[in-house]
């Protein structure tokens, strides 16, 4: 398959002006007539008319009123040509598709009897003939035409113009969207549906109708994602001062999807997942989600939407703004600086779980990607997250009300446009008048920057010196890499834990500077420094660097419990944890004596005991890192004495705290009414957060208070905490539970994926297990969720068991990628991306990982997605 340069752009030959589309909708024969007025685009020297189109038949095609013959253009699986086309042209297209078929998801698919579109990022080329790229926006009118009893409901982008009955059983609607837009964001959706709609006062005074659009029996799950719509709606209001600039905004779910959501302009269609919620089947964590990606979509409607991407190498340019921007939505809903502390963390927590290994592996590439294969290869979380954290790292370079100045002159200057990423920056590098040249790097080069602290403190002139030096490892075709722009926050505890004043060159700082670093090595030396101070480094996270230096476990209990970075804080617990796991490990492999000392132990219990702190606080730091965590660690991975080296460790916990913990599970309760406030949903994480670790050590008492919890229940959030405990402690009742659960809940297709997902990562499911619930006859593999639940679940979720010595884990992997990617490439590439890292493994794994790679990539009918990312793996 054929790579893709980003440096290869050029313009597209042609531009379009209007699009007219009717659809006749229906499952086996769908027709679809497009007419496109075009014209030549000065910028392009190219002389043909070309469009993409896939997977369909092509019944006509006319040209200013005339019928083009079989010589007037050229015609392959991918692209229609029209060579010496006139200066403007009107295109009148008929092709046939069949959604019904359409299991990839991508284009027109029919899910549960109802017609669905996804066209991001090249699905319009598979419902008909056009320029499909982003940098060609164009003004859609949609008319579809469908069954009445069976598709009641027609939606698409932007008003409703006009409805009616066609006479024969079939009806109509025209929708208009106002605002031209890339064929990538164009939706339809054809269906059964019931909604729940507000009309809602916008700041300027015009009123907008909101609409959540979900199938029968679910309008009493759709209160908080119309809710978290009316949040961001008034947040960019409010922070950005963005409108929403029509009158109409939908959201629809639907349970057979690819990704989380689609941001199709006045349209978002949502995955279920992230917009059915009560507190009988969704979770803290649902909710959450559901938050988080109604206001992601949300706001994609200014970043990119209103200002949309050049060509996809420029993803980021939305993706990145996008995720900072929801970020920032969601802290702002929590309200208090604790609460933004809390989710601070878990960005962290992300980006080191997901986004660390990818910039370490065979698929790491820029925030900004050079080439690719397949772009639904590149919607990744170093676009997402990572490229987040670049706009975050701009925001404390130049400060909120820089960032907003920012904003303010991007949107002046490219609204209505497709850009890149560099306008962005440049907008915000003009309006603040910063330089932000070096700091394109950090769109340019990939990999993990790692940045070495050394200190040294002289007493006589009251110097401290802080060394700062940079490197960044070697990543596929990017063997050297340039110092990138890091902007580095710190500050100095004194011995009595409070902040010192901070003066760099003789500037005053207040208690913490955010210093840049630019060059491989700065030193930068603080004056005035009564005492030997603890260094606080990268406060907040401030860049998406490894830092490394040489705490002493003295200095980390210090931060531990006193620094006023609650970042940071967080930070030195997690790394008193991973060198006492370090240790565990290695111990297992050796077959030697398992010890964990008492000033951890103690450590933890003063953190887990004090009140003064969020509960949501205390959870985040008692939390350890992760098996993979642990494993990115390590030279020569080992899951198996991972696992039992954490398992030692939760369990000392679990023993150690035990009356702490009881303690915390009592003060924790939230009585009354479920509520899925932060402040609430904190303390039901920390009161699980209690009994987890207390299914850690099991015991008749500790595992009839998780009996007791599952038996009385009054909400999901607290039902999967105590099925998960009983679980792992493998307490008798667990059985029991499980059974219990399904059968309570097996009409929630959302709570079904938990009751799989539960039992794919749970520490006693192997691969017979796994083959086992496949058997199931829940199970379906044409569900992209039900998919994720289990079999993602399994190969990506529990490594001790997925990494089993006889390479059973492998085997199932290669035939689950084969399955999937027969019917939905995108979601078969995702699972193929479980295995990125293989050579890290010990030998005796390395071996069935790689012949499971060869296996995959011998496929003959493998997709471009599959076989770019095993080929990756192998290179
Ligand atoms: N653009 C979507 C989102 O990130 C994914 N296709 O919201
Ligand atoms: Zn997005």
């Amino acid at each position: 398959p054929a790579t893709i340069y980003r440096q290869d752009y050029l313009p597209p030959s042609y531009l379009v002006d209007t699009v007219e589309l009717g659809f006749d909708l229906d499952p086996a024969r769908t027709i679809v007539a497009s007419r496109l007025t075009m014209r030549r685009n000065p910028d392009s020297a190219e002389r043909a008319i070309v469009l993409c189109g896939e997977n369909l038949e092509l019944v006509a095609l006319r040209m200013n009123g005339k019928t083009l013959g079989k010589r007037e253009y050229a015609i392959d699986d991918k692209t229609l040509r029209i060579p010496n086309a006139p200066e403007r042209a009107t295109l009148e297209i008929e092709t046939l598709t069949a959604p019904r078929q359409n299991t990839t998801l991508n284009g027109l698919y029919v899910s549960n009897g109802n017609f669905f579109t996804q066209c991001e990022a090249e699905g319009f080329r598979h419902i008909t003939y056009f320029p499909d790229r982003p940098d060609v926006m164009a003004k859609f009118t949609v008319m579809l035409r469908a069954d009445k009893q069976r598709y009641p409901v027609l939606l698409s982008n932007g008003n409703l113009i006009e409805e009616g009955d066609l006479g024969d059983g079939r009806h109509f609607a025209k929708w208009e969207d106002p605002f031209k837009k890339p064929s990538y964001l164009f939706a339809l959706v054809a269906a059964r549906l019931e909604c729940q709609e507000e009309t809602f006062a916008l700041a300027d005074g015009r009123e907008a109708l909101l609409q959540v659009w979900v199938e029968e029996g679910n309008l009493d799950k759709t209160n908080y994602a119309m809710q978290s719509l009316k949040n961001s709606i008034r947040w960019d209001e409010q922070r950005y001062g963005l409108e929403l600039d029509l009158d109409r905004f939908m959201i629809v779910a639907v349970g057979d999807f690819n990704m989380g959501a689609m941001e199709n302009k006045g349209l978002n269609i949502f995955n279920t997942k992230y917009v059915l919620a009560n507190p009988r089947v969704a979770t803290d964590t649902d909710y959450a989600g559901i938050e988080a990606v109604v206001g992601h979509e949300y706001f994609h409607n200014w970043t990119g939407n209103r200002v949309t991407c050049r060509d996809w190498f420029q993803l980021s340019l939305k993706e990145g703004l996008t995720v900072f921007r929801d970020q920032e939505f969601s802290a702002d809903m929590i309200g208090t600086d604790s609460g933004r502390a809390v989710s601070r963390i878990e960005q962290v927590r992300t980006l080191r779980q997901a986004q660390f290994p990818e910039d370490a592996g065979p698929m790491a590439h820029p925030v900004r990607p050079d080439s690719f294969v397949e772009i639904n290869n590149f919607y990744t979380v170093t676009v997402y997250e990572k490229g987040a954290e670049v706009v975050r790292m701009i925001q404390t370079l130049v400060g909120r009300e820089g960032f907003r100045k920012g904003m303010d002159l991007y949107f002046a200057r490219h609204d209505g446009q497709a850009v890149e990423c560099d306008d962005f920056r440049r907008a915000m590098a003009d309006a603040n008048g910063r330089d932000l040249a070096q700091f394109e790097l950090w769109y340019s080069q990939a990999g993990t920057p790692v940045v070495r602290a050394d200190t040294s403190y002289d007493a006589e002139a009251k110097t401290y010196t802080l060394t700062l030096s940079q490197s960044c490892p070697p990543t596929p075709g990017q063997q050297s890499k340039a110092p990138f722009h890091i902007p580095f926050a710190v500050g100095l505890l004194g011995a009595n834990g409070r902040d010192l004043p901070l003066t760099i060159d003789g500037v005053a700082h207040g208690t913490g500077a955010v210093l840049e670093l630019l060059e491989a090595r700065q030193r930068f030396v603080f004056t005035d420094v009564a005492e030997a101070p603890t260094p606080s480094l990268l406060r907040d996270f401030s860049a998406p660097v490894i830092l490394e230096y040489d705490y002493s476990d003295a200095e980390l209990l210090h931060l531990f419990s006193h620094d006023s970075d609650p970042v940071n804080r967080w930070e030195a617990g997690q790394r008193l944890a991973m060198a006492r796991l370090l240790k565990l490990t290695a111990a297992v492999a050796a077959g030697a004596k398992l010890e964990l000392d008492e000033t951890f132990i103690n450590a933890l219990r003063k953190m887990l005991s004090d009140a003064s702190l969020d509960a949501a606080f205390r959870e985040q730091a008692l939390l350890l890192p992760s098996e993979s965590m642990i494993a990115d660690q390590l030279e020569t991975v080992n899951p198996q004495a991972i696992h039992l080296a954490r398992q030692f460790m939760r369990r000392t916990i679990g023993t150690e705290l035990r009356a702490d913990l009881f303690a915390q599970y009592d003060a924790n309760q939230t009585p009354g009414p479920y509520s899925p406030d932060a402040g609430s949903a904190g303390r039901r994480g920390l009161k699980n957060l209690a009994l987890a670790y207390l299914a850690a050590a099991p015991s008749p008492a500790n595992n009839a208070l998780a009996k007791m919890q599952f038996d009385t229940a009054g909400n999901m959030t607290d039902r999967v905490a105590a099925l998960g405990a009983l679980i792992h402690a493998e307490a008798e009742y667990a059985s029991d539970a499980l059974a219990r659960f399904y059968d309570d809940f097996e009409h929630e297709a959302l709570v079904v994926d938990k009751w799989f997902s539960m039992q794919a990562a749970a520490p006693g499911t192997d691969v017979a297990a796994v083959r086992e619930l496949m058997l199931h006859p829940a199970f379906n593999i044409k569900n992209p969720n039900r998919v994720r639940s289990l079999v993602f679940a399994f190969c990506a979720g529990n490594p001790a068991q997925f990494h089993a010595a006889d390479g059973s884990g492998y085997a199932f992997w290669a035939e689950q990628v084969g399955a999937l990617d027969a019917l939905n490439p995108q979601v078969a590439s995702r699972l193929a991306r479980s295995m990125d890292r293989w050579r890290r493994y010990a030998p005796a794994l390395q071996l069935p990982m790689k012949k499971a790679l060869q296996q995959v990539a011998k496929g003959k009918k493998l997709s471009n997605d599959v076989r770019e990312v095993v080929g990756k793996a192998l290179t």
